[in-house]
């Protein structure tokens, strides 16, 4: 069994159109049409970092200001429908293959009083024994909960940067460039090469909080962000769909990767409903590059 595409609401020359400003600029704008959906996930965020007393972490990467909340998919069912979204999903697929995997989910709730992040690409520790330019080794893709504004903490990104030979650390980076603001009512979704410069934008509001989740993707054959198999209790997992489920990495990559002792993860856990062996299911496509 090799993972499934998944069924698209973009019709292809939107999907065509997606990927060529990806191309071009690093990143594109999807428009989600569901109220229901947005709202319902700003409003489980709030309430649980309510409940959980989710407080800013206090690292550079992760904000004094902002409140940061990981793990989601075990914590609220409503979760379970932002990664294989029907307007987002294809696009990453296009970009990385069917083979995917889901790397990490953070609801990034940034504050008053909060400081830009440091820019950053999202796969330059997966890349750096890479030479830039490169295929993405992450896509991401961030939600705008609430409206995202130059003044609410926006993400920074600079247009086109996925395609420069250097990362933003590097002492040759350049330091003239075009940073802007990404400014777009809830319900937005950006989607952006990993290389990508970019970073959580200051907060200089009094009163706003600015809510928006990642969801990561990154290629079937390297190290997830964040460990879906420690964070996720199987009794939680086995509600997930087929597809939530190969994305979390419980189907072999190309029948190969990830086995256990033969077997794919989803056999271990889940027994026939993930069948699987290794090397053999993979057989007859082994010799394909893109099954
Ligand atoms: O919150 C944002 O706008 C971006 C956050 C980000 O880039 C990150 O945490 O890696």
């Amino acid at each position: 069994m090799t993972a499934t595409s998944t069924a698209t609401e973009l019709d292809a020359s939107e999907l065509a159109d997606h990927l060529a400003r990806i191309e071009e600029k690093g990143f594109t704008i999807v428009e989600l049409s569901d109220d229901d959906l947005v709202y319902g996930l700003r409003d489980t965020i709030r309430r649980l970092e309510d409940e959980l007393g989710v407080v800013p972490r206090g690292t550079m990467a992760e904000g004094v200001a902002t409140k940061r909340m990981y793990n989601l998919l075990a914590r609220d069912t409503i979760f379970a429908e932002m990664p294989v979204h029907r307007r987002v999903l294809p696009i990453v697929e296009a970009l990385l293959d069917p083979g995917c995997l889901l790397s990490g989910m953070t609801a990034i709730d940034i504050g008053p009083g909060e400081q830009p992040q440091p820019l950053h690409g999202d796969d330059i520790v997966m890349s750096s024994h890479l030479q830039r330019p490169h295929a993405p080794m992450m896509v991401t893709s961030m939600w705008a909960l609430t409206d995202f504004t130059e003044a609410n903490g926006g993400t920074r990104f600079v247009p086109g940067s996925h395609r420069w030979p250097w990362s933003p650390h590097q002492s040759d980076a350049p330091r003239d460039y075009d940073e802007q603001a990404l400014e777009m009512p809830a319900g937005s979704v950006m989607v952006f090469h990993g290389s990508l410069w970019h970073g959580g934008g200051p907060n200089s509001t009094v009163d706003e909080w600015r809510c928006g989740v990642n969801v990561q993707y990154c290629p079937g054959f390297v190290r997830q962000q964040q460990n879906p198999y420690f964070s996720i209790p199987p009794d939680v997992a086995s509600t997930f769909d087929d597809r939530l489920l190969e994305l979390l990495g419980y189907r072999l990559y190309k029948g190969i990767m990830g086995h256990v002792d033969g077997r794919s993860p989803g056999e271990v856990v889940f027994g026939e409903r993930f069948a699987e062996t290794a090397y053999r299911d993979a057989e007859s496509r082994r010799f394909d590059p893109n099954p």
